[in-house]
């Protein structure tokens, strides 16, 4: 059943809040679609407070994770890709993704880098917004951060009412006070997920590391695959809308040091962008007759590289996912798999489903040395961190767009090389 009362017409509804990582990821994609003609009856934001939760997402999905979408005809979708191949599919222009006959390279790159965006930089970019609202911590975005989380918690309230929710809730739930000595919360997340004392500064160096390249290729193309947006895009809008361009401290240290990723969050957010010429824009000059004459605003002609291209400045952006998170991968699925062949496990029994923070009745897995837990490095400093089965499905997503473009004897042979 859907939400429509009598007399309205049925459109996508996005539940979403503006501080969240993957409604960021949804929502610049969606209103690229609307944007372009190509979302049939358009959709609506509707913000995902405490009641839509627990009366609505709860029930329809059994899940409390935002973004969640409804479709015009009842369908309820949650999870940011099963939304993109759910809208790919009933509206498929403007497309998401190149074909895979037509540049399966540049195809295979979005699906790397969703996963990269979804499943790696899913840490640092939590990391900044609890580190830098730590009691004492300098500079410190605690205030705004309140104020945030206070419009979801108690929407609709004044505005002291709001940001009194966001504080409450950051001291019952995540224990902010002692968020270094008994962490909680999403401070235990980021502990579950590898942040130590000893690994913080790698996983920041890490961020910086992909910024400073963000910023060399946007310094050429206005989107990762030229002048057009695409998966990939839409996939880095999860960590750098809400958490490094919105929040604060990290918001402060984009504008300033990497002011054209700054300026491709705009564009590809489709918001505040006009100095940022956004994919549906148009540049003028005046012409012998004193008419405007138009020209696409994005850079590569407004579309993407020809001849399945990939920039060399793209390249090293890649590697982070095989130099970084590829030996991560590999080392979480074997822990995985030798559990799910152990007797701890019944073939069709619930593995943890969560992303950040282990997952109810399995924290004895996947925390401390649990067997759902396994070592890893980054910046040359080892830790432990959970398995998250997620991740294996997100790479199931990416062996099924291989086998695609090696089904095709034309892209196999660029594929390959
Ligand atoms: N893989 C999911 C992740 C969704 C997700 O983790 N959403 C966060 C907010 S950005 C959330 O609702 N977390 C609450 C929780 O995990 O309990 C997606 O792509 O939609």
């Amino acid at each position: 059943m859907s939400t429509f009362g009598p007399g309205e017409t049925p459109h996508y509804r996005l539940y979403s809040w503006e501080h969240s990582y993957f409604s960021g990821k949804a929502r610049a994609y969606l209103r690229y679609k609307q944007r372009l003609g190509g979302l049939g009856p358009g959709f609506e934001d509707v913000l995902a407070d405490a009641s839509m939760i627990r009366e609505l997402l709860i029930p329809k999905s059994d899940s409390n994770t935002v973004p969640q979408l409804e479709a015009p005809d009842g369908t309820w979708v949650q999870d940011t890709s099963e939304i993109f191949d759910f809208v790919e599919a009933a509206h498929p222009e403007p497309k998401l993704s190149p074909a895979a006959d037509v540049a399966p390279r540049q195809r295979l790159a979005g699906y790397l880098i969703e996963l990269l965006a979804d499943e790696w930089i899913v840490v640092p970019a939590f990391w900044q917004r609890w580190y830098f609202s730590e009691n004492g911590r300098v500079p410190n975005h605690r205030g705004f951060n309140e104020q945030q989380w206070g419009a979801v918690l108690a929407a609709g309230a004044e505005g002291g009412v709001r940001r009194a929710a966001g504080a409450a809730f950051f001291d019952h739930a995540f224990g902010i006070d002692e968020a270094r000595t008994n962490p909680r919360g999403v401070y235990a997340g980021l502990v579950h997920l590898g942040v130590t004392d000893k690994t913080e500064a790698a996983w920041q160096a890490s961020q910086h590391h992909l910024l400073g390249l963000l910023e060399a290729h946007f310094s050429a193309h206005d989107f990762v695959l030229g002048g057009q947006p695409s998966l990939a895009d839409f996939a880095l809008m999860g960590p750098l809308y809400a958490h490094l361009y919105r929040d604060a401290v990290p918001g402060f240290v984009l504008r300033t040091h990497f002011p054209l990723v700054c300026e491709w969050v705009e564009r590809t957010n489709g918001e505040g962008a006009l100095n940022a010429r956004s994919y549906d824009q148009q540049l003028y000059s005046v012409g012998a007759d004193g008419e405007l004459v138009g020209r696409p605003a994005t850079s590569d002609g407004g579309a993407w590289l020809p001849d399945d291209h990939i920039p060399d400045s793209l390249t090293p952006i890649l590697g982070v996912f095989f130099e970084e998170m590829w030996p991560v991968l590999r080392r979480s699925l074997e822990v995985l798999t030798a559990f799910v062949a152990s007797d701890a496990h019944t073939l069709g029994d619930e593995l943890p489903g969560k992303t950040f923070t282990a997952s109810p009745g399995f924290e004895a897995l996947q925390t401390g040395k649990g067997a759902l837990t396994h070592a890893f490095e980054i910046g040359g400093v080892t830790a432990r961190r959970m398995v998250v089965p997620y991740q294996a499905w997100m790479l199931e997503r990416v062996a099924v767009e291989i086998a695609a473009c090696r089904a095709n004897p034309g892209s196999r042979d660029r594929f390959v090389s």
